[in-house]
């Protein structure tokens, strides 16, 4: 880190030199990307070889790191150095433009994401795994220091294959119902279908240009891609990651929005997606009995109800912006937070109203929400972004009924039917290396684990029986260390590169209360 800043000032400081020497002789930044960035990360800047360098991209990277990755490049990848092509101020000047937003919004509409798909010629399905272990107790370790997903054997932690993934994995991998597949989305909007039992990749497409999560239906046969640029919906075919439809994102008065979430809603055979620039959550339906009313439109044909589109949405007016949001166990109701990361609200999807408000200030992080049963009442636990706290609240009244003092924000929780304990980490500030181990009654932490001091230590997920919790060292030279999820005593630890999300076949394809959906 203070390497990262001394260089930056030498930077900044040699491009202040350079100006005062020069008086206003600006660099050309266009042109510079043109003949060092453009046949990697693609003339409009979309992407190609390299991520996309657009804004929507590059905010995540902040301060001084754009322009320090352009003057030292990035190891482990395909990134070189440019500070011996390039002189500071012209850094600058390129890392300045890369930030600045594209003329005009891509055109990403079907034609072009079908031109991006590629099916892998040597991929042979085969008939069973090519492994001997317990398929359901599969757990897949997203490595984001190089790009890769560890494929886990639950029951003895043997890595089984270790395969490159898009550029910048985020949210979930979703499996198929069967726990066969597994689809992996980038923020490029990159969806991978890989196969588990022949381990190997069955191909790629790209669904969007930015991308916030996907979804996958409960017949496994549709994914759906939430994307922020362009503002749409993709919806994917399982099979042979074919679109199925694009859907234009525009509320009920026409504007257009970014998605900021979608999740499957199984027994609804719908997908629900919050919009983030309009007070609306839609639901896409993908089933044969989609509602008869609610559409927006009259779909009786000569009395009888027909529905001509496939994939109807239902449009709700709700009285705030949400942004992610999480669903009650029946998937009637939705915990929404609001955009402004101020409280939130419940809406009930079957009369399309809220019901309900939420007191959850600090930035919930509903996407990590998990839920146990609490005396004779069922809790809902999220962590706080921008707050060292845990809410608890019952989902019978909707009334929050703890808050549990962390020693710092935390980004995800877990537990599992089979584990007293829920693991909740602290992800921002100086105790990023803390582990809270809470206790599901009492609602007391009961342990704080470090296994790394200093280092950030988050993210939890369980083996199939509940017996194992896995936590990554989130660090370049990082870990995945196992635990005894009964005595907290550390069992393995196997080493990785950065690995952030891990999920079980079993917990994910049984949505798991211990776990996010
Ligand atoms: Fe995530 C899941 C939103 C930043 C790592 N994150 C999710 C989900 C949402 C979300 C809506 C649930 C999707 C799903 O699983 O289908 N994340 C956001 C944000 O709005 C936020 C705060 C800002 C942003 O830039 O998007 C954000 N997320 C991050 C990170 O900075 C993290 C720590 C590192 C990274 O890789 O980007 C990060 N998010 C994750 C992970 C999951 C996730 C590992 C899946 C957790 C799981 O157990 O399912």
């Amino acid at each position: 880190m203070i390497r990262h800043i001394s260089s930056y000032n030498t930077l900044k400081i040699g491009a202040l030199c350079s100006l005062l020497l020069t008086g206003t002789a600006w660099a050309d930044a266009p042109s510079d990307y043109a003949n060092h960035c453009a046949s990697c990360h693609g003339e409009t800047r979309l992407g190609g070889v390299g991520p996309a360098l657009i804004p929507e991209t590059l905010k995540r990277m902040r301060g001084p790191r754009v322009a320090l990755v352009i003057a030292e490049g990035r190891t482990a990848t395909q990134m070189p150095a440019f500070s011996h092509e390039l002189d500071a101020l012209q850094i600058e000047e390129l890392a300045g433009w890369l930030k600045s937003p594209l003329e005009t919004n891509p055109e990403w509409g079907e034609t072009e994401i079908m031109a991006s798909r590629t099916l892998d010629e040597d991929y042979n399905p085969v008939d069973a795994p090519v492994w001997g272990s317990d398929p359901m107790n599969i757990t897949l370790v997203v490595e984001t220091g190089d790009h890769h997903v560890s494929v886990l054997d639950g029951n003895t932690f043997e890595v089984l294959d270790r395969f490159e993934t898009p550029f910048a994995v985020h949210g979930g991998p979703k499996f198929s119902p069967d726990g066969r597949f597994v689809f992996i989305m980038s923020r490029d909007g990159w969806v991978q279908k890989y196969d588990i039992w022949a381990l190997q990749q069955v191909g790629r497409i790209r669904a969007g240009v930015n991308s916030r999560n996907i979804a996958m239906s409960g017949d496994g046969k549709w994914v759906a891609v939430a994307n922020y640029l362009p503002n749409s919906l993709t919806l994917l075919s399982t099979g042979d990651l074919s679109v199925a439809k694009v859907i234009d994102v525009k509320g009920k008065k026409g504007n257009p929005s970014r998605v900021s979430a979608v999740y499957q809603a199984p027994p609804r055979e719908s997908f629900v997606l919050a919009l983030k620039d309009v007070p609306e959550i839609w639901e896409v339906f993908y089933g044969d009995n989609p509602p008869q009313s609610g559409l927006g439109h009259d779909f009786r044909i000569e009395g009888q109800f027909k529905n001509p589109d496939p994939f109807p949405v239902r449009k709700i007016t709700t009285p705030d912006y949400l942004d992610d949001f999480f669903f009650d166990q029946s998937y009637e109701y939705v915990m929404g937070a609001s955009r402004d990361g101020n409280g939130g609200q419940v809406i009930d999807l079957v009369i399309g109203q809220k019901v309900a408000d939420l007191d959850l200030p600090g930035m919930p992080h509903l996407g990590s929400g998990i839920t146990w049963r609490h005396g004779d009442t069922t809790v809902m636990a999220t962590p706080h972004l921008t707050d060292g706290t845990v809410s608890v609240i019952d989902m019978a009244t909707w009334e929050t009924v703890k808050r549990i003092k962390t020693e710092g924000p935390g980004f995800f929780m877990r537990s599992h039917e089979n584990s007293p304990y829920v693991w909740a980490d602290v992800f921002f500030g100086p105790n990023k290396d803390a582990m809270h181990v809470i206790d599901k009654q009492s609602l007391e932490i009961v342990k704080t684990l470090r296994p790394a001091p200093g280092k950030t230590v988050a993210h939890v997920e369980f083996t199939k029986d509940g017996r194992h919790a896995l936590v990554s060292i989130w660090e370049d030279d990082g870990a995945v260390i196992v635990y005894d999820a009964q005595t907290l005593e550390e069992v393995r630890r196997l080493p990785m590169r950065k690995p952030s999300g891990k999920y079980n076949v079993w917990n994910k394809i049984t949505f798991s209360e211990g776990t996010s959906h």
